[in-house]
């Protein structure tokens, strides 16, 4: 409330986050148990990606944007869940050899390293599947067929050619081309973390406008703010990147550290790159300010988090 200090209001704001966390990684875990071969190989595959310890960023965006439009957290955790999931279907594939060629993934060998190549695929397809089961069957209960319709049809645009797919499309086909223009390469760049990044974190938010009763300009705010959301946290990454290579290099001198992809440093230099990141934090606060403030604070500071994160 308006009489806490700065201080205490980020307190209680981390320890909302871990309590959230806590519970999404439960439900994260029941949702996909162990079981009889010969699926139990695809379980597990499922499972150590799955419960490998990410920030459950899109998670919490869904359950608290639920909470905003008047929801019960209750409510939106199958959705959450199934956004979380189809997250994991997207890093299991992007570190497959025929994609990024990744052996490591949050410090750990990555799914096809430790499973082979055809369970981890077999995961991503399984992961699809439960997303859109989980979301149908658990949210049918309390929500009206309607809005789990409405839902499960932002989740599956968020995925397909209109997100993720074209994402990562796109970033395929600017591989080894060279964005001498500034503006064609910002444009490019602009392009793929709307869908490889934004796109998720949109589903996410709305799915949970959408659950939790929310308007149609309630649903379309949440949409706009996750977008902003989504683009400012690539702008971010992509500037802890530079930082974070330029501090190792000093080290290590890996050549790998000197990444040849195109990001937002490359194209407009790091200062810009942080103006850019707090002119989208602020484009996201605006679309929230219809909300009462008190209820939209944990969003605020959502945005905040991501904007100010040190890895
Ligand atoms: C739908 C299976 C499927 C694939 C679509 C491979 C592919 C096509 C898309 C790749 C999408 C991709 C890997 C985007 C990167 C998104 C991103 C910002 C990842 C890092 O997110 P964090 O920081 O990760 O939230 P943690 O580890 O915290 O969960």
């Amino acid at each position: 409330s308006h009489t806490m200090t700065a201080e205490s209001y980020e307190s209680e704001f981390l320890s909302y986050m871990i309590r959230k966390s806590k519970l999404v990684n439960k439900a994260l875990d029941e949702a996909v148990p162990l079981c009889q071969p010969p699926v139990l190989k695809i379980r597990e595959a499922m499972r150590y990606t799955l419960l490998s310890g990410g920030k459950r960023i899109r998670p919490m965006l869904c359950l608290a944007a639920c909470e905003l439009v008047g929801g019960k957290e209750s409510t939106a955790m199958p959705a959450a869940c199934a956004i979380e999931m189809i997250h994991a279907s997207s890093l299991i594939q992007d570190d497959l050899p025929c994609m990024d060629d990744d052996s490591l993934r949050r410090g750990k060998p990555t799914n096809h390293k430790v499973f082979g190549e055809n369970i981890a695929i077999l995961a991503v397809d399984a992961f699809i599947a439960l997303a859109i089961k989980h979301t149908v069957e658990s949210t049918s209960l309390d929500v009206h067929p309607r809005r789990v319709l409405r839902a499960v049809l932002e989740m599956a645009k968020g995925i397909g050619t209109e997100g993720l797919v074209a994402g990562q499309a796109a970033d395929l086909a600017g591989e080894g081309m060279s964005f001498d223009n500034n503006e064609v390469g910002l444009k490019h760049l602009e392009f793929i973390h709307v869908h490889k990044t934004a796109a998720l974190l949109e589903a996410a938010a709305v799915m949970g406008g959408i659950v939790g009763g929310g308007s149609d300009e309630e649903i379309e705010s949440l949409r706009s703010y996750a977008r902003c959301v989504g683009l400012m946290f690539q702008v971010v990454d992509d500037v802890l990147d530079v930082t974070k290579s330029s501090e190792e290099l000093g080290k290590t001198a890996g050549k790998d550290l000197i990444s040849e992809k195109l990001t937002y440093p490359k194209v407009m230099g790091v200062e810009k790159s942080r103006e850019y990141a707090d002119k989208l934090n602020r484009e996201a606060r605006e679309h929230l300010k219809t909300f009462d403030p008190d209820k939209a604070a944990p969003l605020l500071f959502l945005a905040d988090y991501v904007v100010n994160r040190q890895n």
